[in-house]
Parts: structure tokens; C-alpha cells; sequence
């Protein structure tokens, strides 16, 4: 293990910190219990959160690699951090959604829980100054924030991870209403560009109601004060089967032993990849 000490900050977010990992080509992704709505606008710090989050992503970036999705998530260090592939952010967040809500709602008028018989798929600017605005394809290829061939490649990868994630989710008695993803650049040793899943999947970032009941279990449960964002939280991770049954809170906040108890996920495929990977260069002009 390498040293605790010694980490350097390289970013501070709104849900997480990037700290450097052991060798230049991983960052360490630290989950933060903060929650923020609005861009920041709205924020509060919940217990549970980030242990939670770190772990949902973990094990749904580890299935989608399973079925080959390429992502960053190498394996989980501890209960709030795990160790990620560093990529270069395109600054991008592709949404994909199943069933209206949220902004889709608001701008068009379309009632809330209308199912869309296709999925949408939609860009949006990676920019907080600007609100993160929605753009379209022509957008991001006019100003470079990616080109052709990584934009049908991410659409690609979208489709792939909505359909296993419908699946996955279903299973267990819950609907995938929406979600947001991020990609990365990385370079293999020949200098050749491949395109990873980056960031994190977790409720924070995919809206998921119960089969039954509709109850919104992600982080609308903050934004719009709908109930204790960790109990749904925590509801999807037993489904899920990632924490045991009596869940890993007690009164007053986070049970540190029962968390620390949690085991370690692992995504044995990256690892393999990021070996193969031994110089990253900059990609060769075509
Ligand atoms: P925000 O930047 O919106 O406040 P977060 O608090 O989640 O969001 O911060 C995490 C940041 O790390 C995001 O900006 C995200 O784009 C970036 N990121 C995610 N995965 C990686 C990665 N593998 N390498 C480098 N940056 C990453
Ligand atoms: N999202 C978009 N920007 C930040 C996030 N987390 C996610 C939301 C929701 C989906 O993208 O969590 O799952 C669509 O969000 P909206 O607000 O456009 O309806
Ligand atoms: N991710 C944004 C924020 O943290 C928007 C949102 O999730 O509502 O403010």
C-alpha cells in the first residue's frame, strides 16, 4: 500500500476529490458525504453518503466492464476511495432516459413518468459557470470538445450500458428512470486513443423508482426534499447485495465498523488492460 501521506490533491469537486494514485496513470477518487443540487446551489453533507456511493459505482462499473465496457474503475482502496485509471475528462455529460423526468419535464412540458419506447439520449456542456447547458452533436464537434468517431462511440457505449443497466436493475424490483456518463481519453503504448467510462455511476447520478411503489430512491430525494436520501441509498446497495441487510448506519450517523467490514471490489479486467498499457503518448496526427 502506498503512502496515505504523501497524496497530493488534484482536484476538489462537489462529490469527490481526486487525490494522485501510486503511478502516474491512476488518481484516487474520494467520495465525499457532500450533496449539492443546482450546481452547488443547494448543498448538505449527509453520513453515509460517500461510502455508499463508492461502492454502488464500484460494483457497477466492475459488471459493465464484465460485459465489455471499458472503465476506469481498477479497485476499491478502502471504504470512501478507490483507485481509477486517470483519464483526460471529455467535457461531456451524456444523459440517457428511459422514462420522463426531471429536466426533460421541465423544458418540454412532458408528463413525469411517460415512458419514451426509445431511449433519449442528450449532450450537455460540462461547464458549471454556464449551468452545464444542453448542446447537440453539432456543437460539440464544432467546438472540439470531441470529434466524430468519440461521439459515436460514447452514444454507442451509452446504449450498451442502458440496456444491461435496465436489466440489472429490473432484477431487483427497480426502474432506471435516467442517468448521466462521463468518458475519458487514455493512450496505449503505440500512441492509439481509446475512450473509458469515467466518473462514477451511483444514485447520485441515475434516478431509480421501486417497481411497486414509484418511490424515488437516488438523489431527487435531496433535490426536491422528498425524504432521508441515505435510506434510499441504502435500499439500492442491499438490493444490490453490496451491504448486509441491517444496513451500515446507526443512530447519529455512519457505523464506521460495519463499513470498514465491507469487502473489496476488484475489476480484474482493467487491471490487465492498464499493465498492457506501459507508456501513454500523445495520439498521432492523422
Ligand atoms: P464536479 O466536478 O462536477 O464537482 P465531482 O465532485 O464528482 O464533480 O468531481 C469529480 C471530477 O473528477 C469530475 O469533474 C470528473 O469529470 C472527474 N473525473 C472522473 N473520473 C476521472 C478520471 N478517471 N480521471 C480524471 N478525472 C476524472
Ligand atoms: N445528472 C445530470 N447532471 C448531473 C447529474 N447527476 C443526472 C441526473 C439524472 C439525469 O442526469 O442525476 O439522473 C438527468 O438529469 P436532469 O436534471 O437533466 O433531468
Ligand atoms: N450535479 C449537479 C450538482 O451537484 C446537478 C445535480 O445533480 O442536480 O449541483
Amino acid at each position: 500500500m502506498f503512502s496515505m501521506t504523501r497524496r497530493r490533491v488534484i482536484y476538489e469537486g462537489k462529490a469527490k476529490n481526486l487525490y494522485e494514485g501510486p503511478d502516474p496513470n491512476t488518481v484516487i477518487q474520494y467520495f465525499k458525504d457532500d450533496a449539492t443540487a443546482g450546481n452547488g446551489v443547494k448543498h448538505a453533507v449527509i453520513a453515509g453518503k460517500g461510502v455508499l456511493n463508492n461502492r454502488i459505482s464500484a460494483h457497477l462499473m466492475t459488471k459493465l466492464e464484465s460485459i465489455g465496457i471499458p472503465t476506469h474503475f481498477i479497485r476499491s482502496i478502502n471504504m470512501r476511495e478507490q483507485l481509477v485509471r486517470k483519464v483526460e475528462i471529455i467535457p461531456i455529460e451524456l444523459v440517457v432516459r428511459n422514462i420522463a423526468a426531471g429536466s426533460l419535464v421541465k423544458r418540454l412540458g412532458i408528463k413525469e413518468g411517460t415512458f419514451l419506447g426509445r431511449p433519449l439520449v442528450e449532450f450537455y456542456y460540462k461547464k458549471d459557470a454556464l449551468g452545464d447547458p444542453m448542446v447537440s452533436e453539432d456543437h460539440i464537434i464544432t467546438f472540439g470538445w470531441a470529434d466524430p468517431y468519440e461521439l459515436d462511440e460514447m452514444v454507442a457505449m451509452a446504449w450498451r450500458v442502458n440496456d444491461y443497466l435496465n436489466g440489472l436493475f429490473a432484477g431487483i424490483g427497480l426502474k432506471l428512470v435516467d442517468f448521466k456518463l462521463e468518458f475519458g481519453r487514455i493512450w496505449g503504448e503505440h500512441g492509439e486513443l481509446y475512450i473509458i467510462l469515467a466518473d462514477e455511476i451511483s444514485p447520485d447520478n441515475c434516478r431509480l423508482w421501486d417497481m411497486k411503489t414509484g418511490e424515488k430512491l437516488d438523489k431527487d430525494r435531496f433535490r426536491f426534499d422528498l425524504g432521508d436520501l441515505v435510506e434510499g441509498y441504502q435500499y439500492i446497495a442491499q438490493r444490490l447485495g453490496l451491504i448486509p441487510e441491517g444496513g451500515i448506519m446507526k443512530a447519529g450517523g455512519l457505523d464506521e465498523q460495519a463499513a470498514e467490514k465491507l469487502s473489496v471490489i476488484e475489476n480484474d479486467l482493467a487491471r490487465e488492460r492498464q499493465l498492457r498499457e506501459i507508456k501513454p503518448s500523445k495520439p498521432r496526427k492523422h
